[in-house]
């Protein structure tokens, strides 16, 4: 089903809570425990405009983005609603760092929108064994570095991730095996998959289709029929878990990267550079394979207390050979193990970024690059 020249993909969603709320309560603690709304005036009277986003406390009384503020005072009643003009400059600041901090685990990322991105782990993760503890590697990178609280949806597909990351919120994290996608989606009901919303949902209950079960029991000339031919294949495929768009990256890929277990918690640098020999050796035959070659080289390392750690270095040309990545780790881990008294590492992965493209394959040292 989520096979892509024959190899099983590991896509996760990831989208930060609450988000404009969540950045507010982040820069005055004091705002805990009361409902947060940040709202767009719109300047016509005090209390015109739209709600954007509502902390929980605010959920809890029915606030949802979209309302009209005047509404969502009205729901709040005489809590003390805290409303907030919104603050983009700052959001946008928030953004770029947890989209930073996710670029280390992969090379393939899809930024949906200012708060939420797809990022294809099926190479860092190596299969879904992985993916949960990958999972709480990206919502930890994410807490270190902006504070911000996120849930991540794993998934064979970007349906699959998207669904499961709004299933888990808030600060969740939910894995759903390619094995487990059908009686993941059964249950749930239809305008829980995205495109869904009231409209195409009440078409949908008119029918006798609440769940997402009654869906595909539903015959896809009768869906396109009612729905258009786009929406109709649409709704057939993703009642089955079967929508399996590609993610779009609005760059070209950055980097290959992966990481792995050790065998044991380790702080020795042969030890760790033992077990990442067939890890670099498959990075660098992706390499060859697409084209390319590349420059950096970075170092992750992942305490036993689950902080991540990471080092990079420059080569002084292009590579695409095992073993001057395996010196430039050799340094790096080193470096990483020295700088940080009593570290100790649980994963250890290798990213291979800077990348450029080779044109004819002539001597090693021999390469044009674009870009
Ligand atoms: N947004 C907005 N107006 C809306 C809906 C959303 O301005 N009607 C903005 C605010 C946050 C951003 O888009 C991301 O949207 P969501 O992820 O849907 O909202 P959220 O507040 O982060 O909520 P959730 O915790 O459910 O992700
Ligand atoms: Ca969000
Ligand atoms: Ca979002």
């Amino acid at each position: 089903m989520a096979e892509r020249g024959g190899r099983l993909r590991v896509i996760a969603c990831v989208d930060i809570d609450y988000f404009f709320a969540q950045a507010e309560e982040l820069r005055r603690p004091e705002l805990a425990g009361r409902p947060v709304v940040v709202c767009v005036f719109s300047g016509r009277d005090e209390l015109s405009g739209a709600v954007a986003s509502a902390n929980y406390v605010a959920r809890s009384f029915g606030v949802k983005a979209g309302m009209p503020i005047r509404e969502a005072v009205r729901r709040l009643g005489e809590k003390e609603a805290v409303l907030l003009p919104v603050d983009r400059q700052y959001y946008l600041e928030l953004s770029r760092r947890t989209f930073e901090a996710l670029e280390r685990f992969s090379g393939v990322m899809e930024v949906v929108s200012v708060d939420e991105v797809f990022i294809d782990l099926t190479e860092f993760a190596g299969g879904f064994d992985g993916a949960a503890e990958v999972g709480a590697e990206l919502k930890r990178a994410v807490r270190e570095s902006t504070g911000l609280r996120c849930s991540v949806g794993i998934g064979p597909n970007k349906l699959i991730a998207k669904v499961a990351c709004d299933r888990s919120k808030p600060d969740g994290l939910m894995v759903v095996r390619p094995e487990d996608v059908e009686r993941f989606l059964e249950g749930l009901p239809v305008t829980e998959l995205p495109f869904v919303g009231r409209k195409v949902g009440g078409r949908l209950k008119e029918m006798g289709v609440e769940k997402v079960g009654d869906l595909t029991k539903v015959d896809p000339q009768v869906l396109t029929e009612r729905f258009g031919r786009s929406l109709g294949t649409y709704l057939y495929l993703a009642s089955r878990g079967r929508y399996d768009e590609p993610l779009s990256p609005r760059t070209e890929r950055k980097q290959f990267s992966r990481i792995v277990t050790l065998k044991r918690d380790s702080a020795d640098v042969e030890e760790i550079l033992q077990q990442l020999l067939g890890p670099v050796e498959d990075l660098c035959s992706r390499l060859v394979g697409e084209g390319l070659a590349h420059k950096g080289v970075g170092a992750i390392g992942i305490s036993t207390d689950l902080k991540v750690y990471s080092r990079s270095l420059t080569l002084p040309r292009p590579n695409r050979e095992r073993a001057p990545v395996v010196r430039a780790l050799r340094s790096l881990f080193a470096e990483m193990l020295s700088d940080v008294s009593g570290l100790r590492l649980r994963r250890a992965g290798v990213r291979l970024y800077e990348l450029v493209r080779m044109r004819g394959q002539r001597t090693l040292t021999d390469f044009s690059t674009e870009t």
